[in-house]
């Protein structure tokens, strides 16, 4: 088991420690400086917390001393998988104050998914709630003690039973945060990529904080932005895109919402003179369709980001009309590259693409398969370095070497147009991955799932299009001996602990694949071949 790193040739660090990117504060000395400079403004709204700058400081460098009171030394992973509630934030300064490395679970995963994340970033301890979305979490927690060798510890937000209570960690907490080196890897996010399990990002304080500066001012954020936190907090979008650390680094607002839905959400809106928040399209349709039923006073909001998907033409020139805001596009990924349509570009540029990037330092590339450039205007596949983009996974040596060229582009595995001044349109997806509702999900791991059911000889899963989630899963499945049905294989999946939003949202039986034969290789033709001869003429039940 390795420390995760994330390195850069010196000629670069050179250059974005020259172009002032790269500015040395640490997670740990940010939430000093928060309290420093907001201390008494109101930081964070979460369910009945009302909390300054000041006590969530203190909130978090008394979980601090208690993280570091369990024996977790500096360096050390920590798997955080914490709804949006208060604890979050407290938990994640928390461990950046103690020099630890949060790693970020959504509440969604489930076992699969968990053991695999706190095996591979070698997790010491396991920060949870009790219960979310009807799900009990402790019974998980158990599994994750008895069968990952290296968690030694589970805290617990909420009713912590055998476990440590969130509440009550530490007692003085922390006087100071413990050094840490800026170049160091501050935590690990998590990629939503195409092949198996999910992979771990490591990036670094330098390469993120500028990331979220940068983002706060492309947001035209201020010390009077409230920032609605509607989307997962361990999503990289709200995350930093601006997300909650772009308003705090400013001295704004963060009001959690613990889920997205309208009649939650636009209550926190009214409530709290919400001025920005960020949503994956499926969402924004859903607001477009309420706002105008809504009893709720929306007129604070200023300005909605939209990304994670495709946000098609037609329905991002429904935003302003709809909502009264300005819609900002996000081209973003956990890797890196963020782009952002900026709020005063012309309406056309702000419908019709999906942004430009946030640092002139970011190096894009667009290019054809055979890896030659091609002309502005035409589709290509997307390659990207710079300073707030990674160079490498965590630990995935193969990976690696498929999703980096030797001169460090990360191949993003996206299909874009470059348009003049930079802009991009995101065209398609040359990956096998499915992006649901900006959940990007692996077709590899699902079909792994399908395959370890004994009534199926063999699984290929594949996008189809969705008018609300943007695609959604369909599973083709050749049976092995019996009659297996839909639901027992959706139900089967869902009994081997994944995240829900994996089970397949469709399965289509079919009496054999005909590159079977050829075996793993030829998956991505495999799926093609079936997306063709069952679906595109409509064959699809
Ligand atoms: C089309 N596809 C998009 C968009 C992401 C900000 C916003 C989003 C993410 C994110 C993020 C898209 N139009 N507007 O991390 O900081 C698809 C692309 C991309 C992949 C990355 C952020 N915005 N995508 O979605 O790591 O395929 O990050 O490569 O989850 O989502 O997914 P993820």
């Amino acid at each position: 088991m390795s420390i995760p790193r994330q390195i850069w040739p010196e000629s670069f660090e050179r250059l974005y420690v020259a172009n002032g990117h790269w500015q040395g504060e640490t997670f740990g000395r940010m939430l000093d400086r928060l309290e420093a400079d907001f201390g008494e403004r109101l930081a964070l709204v979460a369910g009945e917390a009302r909390w300054s700058y000041a006590e969530l400081a203190r909130r978090a460098r008394v979980a601090a001393e208690g993280f570091a009171g369990l024996g977790l030394a500096p360096g050390e992973r920590v798997l955080v998988q914490l709804p949006n509630r208060a604890e979050f934030l407290v938990a994640v300064f928390g461990l950046f104050y103690a020099g630890l490395v949060p790693v970020y679970a959504l509440p969604a995963h489930r076992e699969t998914e968990v053991l695999h994340l706190a095996a591979k970033s070698g997790a010491r301890a396991y920060v949870i709630a009790d219960r979310h979305d009807g799900f009990d979490y402790l019974p998980l927690a158990r599994k994750v003690l008895a069968e990952v060798p290296g968690v030694a510890h589970v805290i617990v937000a909420g009713a912590a039973a055998e476990f440590t209570a969130f509440d009550g960690l530490g007692d003085q907490g922390l006087t100071a945060p413990v050094p840490r080196n800026p170049r160091e890897v501050a935590f690990l996010q998590i990629s939503g990529g195409s092949t198996g399990l999910p992979k771990l990002i490591p990036r670094t304080h330098d390469d993120y904080l500028y990331s979220v500066r940068a983002s706060a001012e492309i947001c035209g954020l201020n010390a009077e932005s409230v920032y609605l936190c509607a989307l997962p907090a361990a999503h990289n979008f709200p995350m930093s895109s601006p997300g909650y650390l772009g308003v705090l680094h400013v001295g704004g607002t963060v009001v959690m919402s613990p889920n997205p839905q309208p009649e939650v959400a636009f209550r926190l809106i009214a409530e709290h003179g919400v001025t920005i928040t960020g949503l994956v399209p499926p969402l924004a349709l859903l607001w477009m369709q309420a706002a105008p039923r809504s009893k709720h006073d929306l007129s604070s909001l200023q300005v909605l980001g939209v990304g994670g998907a495709k946000f098609i033409p037609e329905a991002a020139a429904r935003v302003r009309p709809t909502l009264g805001c300005t819609l900002q596009q996000v081209f973003g990924m956990a890797e890196g590259l963020v782009n952002y349509t900026r709020l005063d570009d012309p309406e056309d540029i702000i419908i019709n693409t999906q942004g430009r990037p946030i640092s002139p330092d970011d190096e894009v590339l667009v290019l054809d398969d055979d890896g030659n450039p091609v002309p502005e205007g035409e589709p290509g596949n997307l390659y990207t370095r710079g300073p707030y983009t990674i160079r490498g996974y965590h630990e995935e040596p193969s990976a690696n070497a498929r999703s980096f060229t030797p001169d460090g582009f990360y191949r993003t595995g996206d299909v874009v147009r470059r348009l003049p001044g930079g802009y991009l349109e995101v065209r398609g997806r040359a990956g096998d991955h499915i992006n649901r509702a900006g959940e990007k999900i692996s077709a590899e791991e699902v079909e792994d799932h399908l395959i370890a059911h004994e009534g199926v000889f063999d699984a290929a899963v594949v996008a189809l299009p969705d008018k609300f989630l943007g695609e959604k899963t369909c599973a083709f499945v050749v049976r092995a001996e019996g009659e297996v049905q839909s639901k027992d294989l959706k139900a089967f999946v869902r009994d081997r602990g994944i995240a829900e939003f994996k089970v397949p949202d469709q399965i289509v039986f079919v009496p054999a694949f005909e590159t079977t034969a050829v075996g793993k290789v030829s998956r991505k033709a495999l799926r093609a071949a079936l997306k063709d001869t069952y679906l595109n003429k409509g064959d699809a039940a």
